[in-house]
């Protein structure tokens, strides 16, 4: 290879290198897959959500108050999942790494012909060793993300409920559970949920150091 043609090597790995410095600085979360599957519920029959309706790839627990629905209106795409009472709800695991962090998010909507009163929707995240297990006792962290507010969250769209949160040391079983939370004294309607979904935060720290060094070293080369 002549000199003439090493440098045209050395520019292509250059500009490739700017173009992964973009990547990873600028989009590199949009590009970050949902570790769930089926999170928008859309594969699965309709039905109770612990019986015929359990949402596919998705675990329930408690009796029946809750529903898997295609109901017109409180779904996206075609199916969501809903509740009404607090002692049934929803999960699924996922593979994490500790230290990691992880950005867990779903979609809430109260219509005002069925407004959830006297509740509150809640979103957990749990996490487990698996060498240890995934029963209740040997749950290594659990964490309130967040919720959807019926006293003070808006009726009739969809709204954004999540956070990040960090798999603490030990843990490589990551959990989303979904349900109704806050008991008050007086209790009514539904809280649809969709599009349920967790993501590893990338860390564009790490990464843009490494493709900064990649690009300053061909410059260095080439000089
Ligand atoms: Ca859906």
């Amino acid at each position: 290879m002549d000199s003439g043609q090493r440098r045209s090597w050395c520019r292509a790995l250059t500009i490739g290198g700017l173009v992964a410095l973009l990547l990873c600085c600028g989009w590199g979360e949009s590009a970050s897959a949902n570790l769930l599957s089926n999170g928008g519920f859309e594969d699965g029959d309709t039905g109770g959500i612990n019986g015929s309706g359990v949402p596919t790839d998705w675990f329930a627990w408690g009796s029946e108050s809750g529903w898997h629905h295609d109901d017109a209106g409180k779904v996206i795409d075609t199916k969501a999942i809903k509740f009404w009472w607090d002692d049934t709800g929803v999960w699924q695991d996922f593979t994490v790494t500790a230290g990691e962090e992880y950005d867990f998010s779903v979609m809430a909507l109260s219509v005002s012909g069925d407004p959830l009163i006297g509740w509150n929707g809640l979103l957990k995240a749990e996490f487990y060793n698996s060498a240890v297990g995934t029963e209740p006792g040997d749950v290594l962290a659990s964490v309130e993300v967040d919720r959807y507010y019926s006293a003070s969250d808006p009726l009739d769209e969809w709204v954004d409920v999540g956070g990040v949160v960090e798999a603490p040391a030990g843990a490589d079983i990551g959990r989303i559970i979904l349900k109704l939370a806050d008991w008050q004294s007086t209790v009514g309607g539904s809280l649809n949920l969709d599009e349920a979904g967790v993501v590893l935060v990338p860390e564009p720290g790490t990464v843009c150091l490494l493709a900064f060094g990649l690009v300053v070293g061909l410059r260095r080369r080439r000089a």
